[in-house]
């Protein structure tokens, strides 16, 4: 049996984001955040809740340490909220939301887990909303100001820093299609709002600098790969505007100074710009996009299959029926992971690649002994790593697998309904326990490596989860 193992100074990681676990939403000093307040409005969140407690790391965050420390990774990506520390965004930092993320820090590290902090995974002070937030082009200098605030903090001992996840899903999810926080319909307004993001992106890498002598700093972009249906004219170009708005209006300015001309005039064309100018990009900003960066995060879950329709507009199609999908209807494509790390290797060349989310969402309820056997999230992973493991023998620079997610936590929109831990969380109780995919991965990190074909998972137990175990 082909078995992928990975260097010896691989990390194995886990991610999760606060907005999506931490709870604490009253709590030590915390300021209110776009999602609370998006989700407070009726009808926004598909189960009606809310994240004012989620899986309440808040208070459970040395538990879920012991949890890492069980899986035996080396590091933990989350994200720091920006509200806690500045509860009006910029001015007056709140001492008690550093003093938390301060002892998290020293938690992991005491457990020998490398700590890699996002300073902004969607939770914006609603008071920086009330200004206009990622609209408005004030937005880069406070985020600057945080950048430095807590880089200042934590600086001593943490070394390896994000900026922002996901610009597109803020963009476009959160003022294109208000599908997310803060819930506009504006595209002429999402394209402003990425700018801010890259812009603000740059002015952080800069601060951090300042700040961390030694640091090594990175963003996350989601990329998702576009097929076409067919190898028809219409298909090809469907795809490459696909490719032109959701990948390169990214990453073309981070690693080479300007957007992309084609994807520019798909802008202008379809009316979202508000004239023939990106009149909203100052001199000097493209350079300070620019500033070199030490990785690129990839967050990776599907590809996307495009076609043009009979309007003769780009839209995406259903995969092929047999192809198996996701609780959230994403086709599952390993293939498509092993391109991703290519191209991005091939076209960027960032110096190092960390594959910063990846992971799959089932309901699997439990057996009748407790155990949650998640067969398929197993064999999600297995092929996601081996695809991976593949890209690091064809020359990819990737340094790290952070599996998404550690826990059962707050999807967005979803609320509870989408599932996406290795560890189950009860909500009633937030009581913890690993599925059989969270044995599953233990082992791989214990082996550095991971077999090509299925191997029989029923080794969990239904026990919650006990530290002393
Ligand atoms: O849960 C999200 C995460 O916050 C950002 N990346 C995608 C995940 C799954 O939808």
């Amino acid at each position: 049996m082909t078995r992928y193992a990975f260097p010896d100074n691989f990390l194995w990681g886990v991610a999760t984001s606060a907005p999506q676990i931490e709870g604490g939403r009253h709590e030590g000093g915390r300021g209110v955040s776009i999602w609370d307040r998006y989700a407070d409005t009726p009808g926004a969140i598909a189960d009606g809740s809310h994240a004012d407690v989620a899986c309440d790391h808040f208070h459970r965050w040395r538990e879920d340490i012991e949890l890492m420390r069980w899986l035996g990774i080396n590091a933990y990506r989350f994200s720091l909220a920006w509200p806690r520390i500045l509860p009006n965004g910029t001015g007056a930092v709140n001492a008690a939301g550093l003093d938390f993320y301060d002892a998290l820090v020293d938690g992991l590290l005491e457990a020998g887990i490398e700590p890699y902090p996002t300073l902004y995974h969607w939770d914006l002070p609603q008071a920086l909303q009330d200004r206009g937030g990622w609209g408005e082009r004030s937005v880069v200098d406070a985020f600057a100001e945080y950048a430095d605030v807590v880089t200042r903090r934590l600086g001593d001992r943490v070394r390896n820093w994000t900026t922002i996840n996901e610009p597109w899903c803020i963009a476009v999810l959160g003022h294109e299609e208000g599908h997310h926080a803060p819930g506009h319909k504006d595209p002429a307004e999402g394209l402003r709002v990425a700018h801010h993001l890259l812009l603000a992106h740059g002015r952080a890498v800069r601060a951090i600098r300042d700040a961390v002598p030694g640091a090594k700093i990175g963003i996350v972009h989601n990329h998702t790969p576009a097929h076409p249906a067919t190898d028809s004219h219409g298909d090809t170009d469907a795809a490459r505007w696909f490719d032109g708005f959701f990948n390169r209006w990214f990453l073309d300015p981070l690693f080479r100074g300007r957007y992309p001309a084609d994807a520019v005039a798909d802008r202008i064309a379809s009316g979202h710009l508000e004239g023939p100018e990106m009149h909203f990009v100052q001199a000097g900003d493209l350079a300070a996009i620019a500033t070199p960066i030490d990785f690129l995060g990839v967050n990776y879950y599907s590809r996307v299959i495009m076609s043009q329709n009979v309007d003769g507009r780009p839209e995406a199609v259903k995969a092929a029926p047999d192809h198996e999908l996701t609780d959230m209807g994403w086709e599952v494509h390993p293939e498509g992971l092993h391109e991703t790390l290519l191209h991005l290797h091939r076209e960027y060349g960032p110096p190092e690649i960390f594959i910063t989310e990846n992971g799959a969402a089932y309901d699997d309820p439990p057996g009748p002994d407790g155990l949650i056997d998640d067969v398929r999230r197993i064999d999600y992973l297995r092929t996601h790593l081996s695809a991976a493991s593949r890209a690091i023998a064809d020359g990819v620079p990737l340094a790290g697998y952070f599996a998404w997610s550690l826990l059962d936590n707050f999807e967005w929109a979803h609320g509870y309904q989408k599932k996406f831990g290795l560890v189950a969380v009860d909500f009633d109780t937030c009581e913890r326990t690993p599925k059989n995919s969270a044995h599953w991965y233990r082992d791989a990190v214990a082996a550095n490596a991971v077999d090509a074909a299925a191997t029989p998972s029923t080794r969990g137990d239904s026990r919650v989860f006990d530290s002393r175990n």
